[in-house]
């Protein structure tokens, strides 16, 4: 065998035996780097002959051709190699759920919030908001009860330090001063639903020192009671996903509504469930009421001009009876298993379209 020959057998049996790129790129550079066996063996065409050049010069060219085709080839299978390897061990079971299962759940507060809103906006009604520590005059003197009015002790309210600012503040004993807050900055047409947290002294089964209310208001040139029962009455139906509700009012006293009503809702709490538009039972829901002249003076609306109503409940209080929550004070405990048991997954947005609780 020619030393040609033997060299390209010694060349193409490093390139097959290769096992990686490092090792491929070692017998390259043995052949065809700067100081390659190949290189070296071209580097001798210059001290020969022309004659001799003519023979041996294809032959040197197409060995190192045949040398640098044998390497790239060599190169293509390992990267096919290297990939399929990738694409075994990396392989992936599409069939696994995409996430994990979501453990979070929403707090049936939370729920009750969303779909009070989705109804209300259903109705036209924007969604108004204001601070847990509020004016004292916002929370009680512009909705007319001055200081020192008798109506103050039926809120057994936090006092909070005198401010900065001089003003004296309270944690909001109901969500009222949001009416305030709504009628200093926007002129009629007036259309909210506030919903929030309330403070007052206050703790039992049905009773929290930090609690939920709803409120709504309504001013316009001409609103009436029939307004509101309509209002609160479409609420109830949507509320309890019932097609039929009956509502009874009961004259009542809030300082900044005249006339003011209870409502309360007919149902039926034999059989340990409670089911609403029948039986001889009833339930209370909101204070209501047409909103005071002086409260519309005070808050810069033209009472002569304007009328409106307005109405506020407990928001825990809903969510205890449409979800049978039989004490408040579970609901601020922050029991995983309670929460677990009770708690709404956290992508269901309640909507009247795709179904409020389900
Ligand atoms: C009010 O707070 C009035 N602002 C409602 C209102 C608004 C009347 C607009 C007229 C016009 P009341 O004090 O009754 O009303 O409270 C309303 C509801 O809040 C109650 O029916 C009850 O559901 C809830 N509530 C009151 N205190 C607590 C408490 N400590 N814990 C849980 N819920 C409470």
């Amino acid at each position: 065998m020619s030393d040609i020959a033997k060299l390209e057998r010694d060349i193409l049996a490093a390139v097959k035996a290769a096992k990686d790129e490092a090792s491929l790129e070692a017998a390259r550079v043995a052949a065809l780097g700067k100081k390659g066996s190949i290189s070296e063996l071209l580097k001798t065409l210059g001290a020969m002959s022309a004659e001799e050049r003519k023979a041996k010069g294809p032959a040197f060219n197409s060995l190192r051709d045949r040398v640098a085709g044998a390497i790239a080839a060599r190169r293509a299978e390992l990267a096919d190699a290297s990939l399929n390897s990738r694409l075994q061990s990396e392989k992936i079971d599409v069939t696994l759920p995409a996430r994990p299962e979501p453990r979070g759940t929403v707090h049936p507060v939370s729920q009750v919030f969303d779909e009070l809103t989705a109804i209300f906006a259903d109705l036209g009604f924007a969604v108004a908001e204001g601070p847990d520590v509020e004016y004292d005059d916002y929370n009680f003197t512009k909705l007319n009860i001055p200081p020192d009015h008798a109506a103050r002790q039926m809120h057994d309210t936090f006092y909070v330090s005198r401010q900065a600012d001089g003003e004296r503040h309270v944690l909001r004993t109901h969500t009222s001063p949001v009416q305030v807050r709504t009628m200093l900055k926007q002129k009629p047409p007036i259309r909210i639903i506030a919903p929030g947290r309330t403070y007052r002294v206050d703790s039992d089964a049905t009773h929290s020192p930090m609690f939920h209310q709803f409120e709504g208001l309504v001013v316009d040139d001409a609103t009436n009671l029939g307004h509101l029962k309509w209002t609160l009455e479409e609420f109830c139906k949507a509320f309890f996903e019932v097609d039929k509700v009956e509502m009874r009012a009961r004259p009542s006293y809030f300082p900044f509504t005249e006339p003011s009503v209870e409502w309360d809702l007919r149902c039926d709490r034999s059989g340990g469930q409670i089911k609403f538009g029948t039986g001889n039972d009833w339930l209370e829901l909101a204070g209501s009421g047409i909103v005071h002249p002086r409260v519309l003076a005070m808050c810069g609306i033209d009472p002569e001009k304007y009328q409106g109503y307005a109405f506020g409940g407990g928001i825990d209080r809903l969510a205890m009876l449409k979800y049978g929550i039989p004490d408040i004070r579970s609901f601020f405990e922050s029991d995983l298993r309670w929460l677990r048991h009770y708690g709404f997954a956290a992508l269901d947005i309640p909507t009247l379209d795709g179904g409020l609780s389900r």
